[in-house]
């Protein structure tokens, strides 16, 4: 009996061990076959994609940190008379309008919200336009603090000469490429801001309206530019009386016929057919005199 009880204890033990085998590596198993199917998907799909290439020079370093310090600049420093603007809600409001979204496929309503936080009213009589002549545009409402350019105004200052684009499968700011207006796409996140913002600063204007307009290349009027396409065609003959035109030539550049040039008469019809009176003057008196204090030695400047 005693030896019966023996045996069978010692013929179950191998049994229990091997028991005991299989079920770690069952679970072992099983911990791996979770780990297959569930984690490496999810890894995956986590895993950050690496942003499309595009032809155009990627987003600004630290466009987030150089938006909120123009912000503020602007509404403490340069501007305290605009009043209470939230720069905490404009920065998170810009980034949203292109962040996780197809750079190709920018629309105005992206930009709609960071509009509403960004109205700004320019005087009438105080805005002047520009193309092709940013520089000395500047230069002029820098010493004529009443006058307003875009970038005069808080969403343009912010702006001016960054580049942003974000992308659909991310939501990080794309650094390396964003999409070119020509080689990629005309409806980027930025060509749209700048039709965007230049249209509300053309609506929003009254008075007598003024652009600097370049007289050294050879068609001051572009009709492909911002001005040309956008500002012109949205400004309110109801209440824009006339728009003066400056037509400056570099100093030394020879030329002094720009308001008679054949580019010149079709911003003139344009403006006719829209019912808005036009007038233009070569090398405005007060702009050429900013030239002049770059260039105080040129035979032109002696006066
Ligand atoms: O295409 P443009 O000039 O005629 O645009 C200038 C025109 C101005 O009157 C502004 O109100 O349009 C507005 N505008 C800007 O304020 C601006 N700041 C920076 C348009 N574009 C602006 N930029 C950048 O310069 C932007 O990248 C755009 O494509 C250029 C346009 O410059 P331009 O051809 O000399």
């Amino acid at each position: 009996m005693a030896s019966h009880r023996f045996s069978s204890v010692s013929e179950e033990e191998p049994c229990c061990d091997i028991s005991r085998k299989t079920k770690i590596c069952l679970c072992v198993f099983f911990g791996l076959l979770i780990v297959v199917v569930i984690a490496v998907p999810v890894g995956i799909l986590m895993w950050p994609r690496p942003h499309k290439e595009w032809k155009g020079e990627g987003t600004t370093a630290h466009f987030y940190e150089i938006l909120m310090g123009r912000c503020y600049t602007y509404t403490q420093i340069v501007r305290p008379e605009l009043g209470h603007k939230d720069c905490q809600k404009i920065g998170k409001a810009f980034t949203s309008a292109f962040l996780s979204k197809d750079p190709c496929s920018s629309t105005e309503q992206d930009y709609e919200p960071l509009m509403e936080l960004t109205n700004q009213a320019v005087p009438c009589n105080k805005t002047l336009f520009w193309s092709k002549s940013s520089q000395l545009a500047h230069d002029y409402t820098r010493v004529r603090q009443n006058m307003f350019t875009l970038e005069d105004t808080l969403l343009g200052y912010m702006a001016d000469g960054l580049r942003w684009c974000g992308d659909s499968g991310s939501s990080d700011m794309n650094y390396k490429s964003c999409p070119n207006w020509r080689e990629d796409c005309s409806n980027n996140s930025f060509s749209v801001f700048w039709n965007t913002v230049s249209k509300r600063f053309a609506e929003d204007a009254c008075g007598v309206v003024h652009v600097v307009l370049n007289g050294s290349i050879s068609n001051p009027f572009d009709e492909r530019s911002t001005f040309g396409r956008v500002e012109v065609f949205n400004l309110r003959p109801e209440k824009v009386h006339r728009l003066q035109a400056w037509v400056m030539h570099d100093i030394g550049s020879a030329g002094s016929d720009s308001c008679s040039s054949s580019s010149i008469n079709v911003l003139k019809w344009i403006l006719k057919e829209r019912s808005i009176a036009f007038s233009c003057e070569n090398n405005y008196g007060p702009i050429r005199l900013l030239q002049c204090v770059k260039n105080p030695e040129h035979p032109s400047c002696r006066f």
